[in-house]
């Protein structure tokens, strides 16, 4: 690997240790940044060096563009990873990455300017022929008349959404024309308030989706590549519970359809890196919603029935070589579900923070455990409460399903509270085991 022999990794936890193994095995020297709160970290262990960025608060430390400037300064870094979450979809920083002499692992600057304005992105998939939610086609604006139009022709009920906002912040449904106008203020007051971008738009809310979106791999050089979908309709307040993939009953000429839509997408805009295409999927249609620009926390799924490491492809790209795969050589084999375990109550789903007495990890075929947890660490109480994630493989749906049975039986975390009771009444759910369960699924099972 020419460019790349010193990655600095900007995250923690789970990401932050599978970053680190990527590099391992590529022989790339790795830099861990961490917080005062972060000195047990397993990965801060296994770097070949460390510094510490700063206090407790990610504001002060993980989200801290100069103090993370700075360790790559003092130790020579050529390249930043920034996982997913904290500065990763954050075009500023990856403008300054750059500007300052380190490859910014993810795509340009621009890339990721254009995607975190949805209105921009949707406009671009739309374009690139990615079939997309009928809406406002743009933002908003203050014609009352022409707003009341444009909902008109959508038809009720309508989604206001921030071109600002994404992952559920920044959007309100509309039943009828009476309460449109105030909810497209409100809207645009909380959005100038929260991302200081009052622009909003317009969509069709559809009422009982599934969320699929499609995993992309792209060298900024002409080439890209699909690599399936993963179903993450399994949420809870915006956060996903359990992911899988393929997802399950979707017929494969639709399939195949929306995921070359998204490879063509990505060779017209010169995208680079790995990327996820996020739809809703209805009635047999895909609409898209958003894009990903990060590595996201249910890859492995995909990893698993596509043999492809997501991480080391992007630390190839990085390095500035070509797609290693052609889109012949993507072959799906079986299917995978991702359980992700986090330090909090089962059941009041507050946080859980403290000192784990035990950690035994489940194994066997086909079973993968990403997560940083050892026994005796500490989950400090200032991140994200994921601990780790437990991914299970086979050779159809049932069998990786079974297989994820057992190993939820088989984890063992003592000393803090885990949502593990949650999967293990998750996977033996009846509608979930049918496959195909929309956005709101879980969310109903929890209320009764
Ligand atoms: C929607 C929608 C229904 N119709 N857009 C929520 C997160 C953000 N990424 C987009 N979201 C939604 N957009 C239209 N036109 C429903 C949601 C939505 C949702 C989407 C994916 C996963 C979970 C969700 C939970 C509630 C609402």
């Amino acid at each position: 690997m020419p460019t790349l022999d010193k990655v600095l990794i900007a995250n923690r936890g789970e990401i932050a240790l599978r970053i680190l193994r990527a590099c391992k095995e590529l022989e790339i020297r790795t830099i861990a940044v961490y917080s005062k709160a972060d000195r047990e970290l397993m990965h801060v262990r296994l770097a070949d060096e460390s510094v510490c960025i700063g206090p407790p608060s990610s504001k002060d430390s993980y989200l801290n563009v100069p103090a993370i400037i700075s360790a790559a300064e003092v130790t020579n870094a050529t390249a930043i990873h920034p996982g997913y979450g904290f500065l990763a979809e954050n075009a500023d920083f990856a403008e300054q990455v750059e500007k300052s002499g380190y490859v910014f692992i993810g795509p340009t600057a621009d890339t990721i300017r254009l995607m975190g304005d949805k209105v921009s992105a949707i406009e671009c998939m739309k374009k690139a022929g990615v079939p997309t939610v009928p809406g406002s086609d743009g933002p908003l604006t203050d014609d009352s008349e022409r707003t009341l139009e444009i909902a008109r022709r959508i038809g009720y009920p309508v989604i206001v959404k921030a071109a600002a906002g994404g992952g559920g912040k920044g959007m309100r449904v509309v039943h009828n024309e009476a309460a449109l106008l105030a909810s497209v203020q409100i809207t645009q007051t909380e959005a100038g308030a929260a991302f200081g971008s009052d622009v909003v738009y317009l969509e069709k809310y559809l009422q009982k989706p599934r969320h699929v979106e499609i995993q992309v791999l792209a060298d900024g050089q002409g080439n890209a590549i699909h690599l399936g979908d993963r179903d993450c309709s399994l949420q809870r307040r915006h956060q996903k519970v359990l992911e899988e993939a393929p997802a399950p009953g979707i017929p494969d000429d639709i399939r195949n359809q929306v995921a070359e839509a998204c490879v063509n997408a990505c060779i017209e805009i010169g995208y680079r890196g790995a990327g996820t295409f996020e739809f809703l999927y209805e009635d047999g249609g895909f609409y898209f919603i958003e894009m990903n620009t990060r590595v996201q926390v249910e890859h492995p799924v995909t990893e698993m029935i596509t043999g492809i490491d997501i991480v080391k492809e992007q630390l190839r790209i990085a390095s500035g070589l070509p797609l290693s795969i052609s889109q012949q050589d993507v072959v799906f084999t079986g299917h995978a579900f991702e359980c992700r375990i986090n330090a909090e109550d089962p059941k009041s789903f507050l946080p859980s923070p403290g000192k784990v007495t035990t950690f035994h990890p489940p194994g066997g075929p086909g079973i993968r455990v990403d997560s940083h947890l050892y026994d005796g660490y500490t989950v400090p109480p200032f991140y994200d409460s994921l601990i780790g994630k437990i991914i299970s493989y086979g050779e159809n749906r049932q069998v990786a399903l079974a297989r994820m049975r057992q190993a939820l039986e088989e984890l063992v975390v003592e000393g803090i509270r885990t949502n593990a009771p949650l999967h293990r009444d998750l996977v033996r759910d009846r509608a979930f085991a049918a496959g195909g369960v929309s956005i709101h699924y879980l969310e109903s099972k929890l209320e009764e």
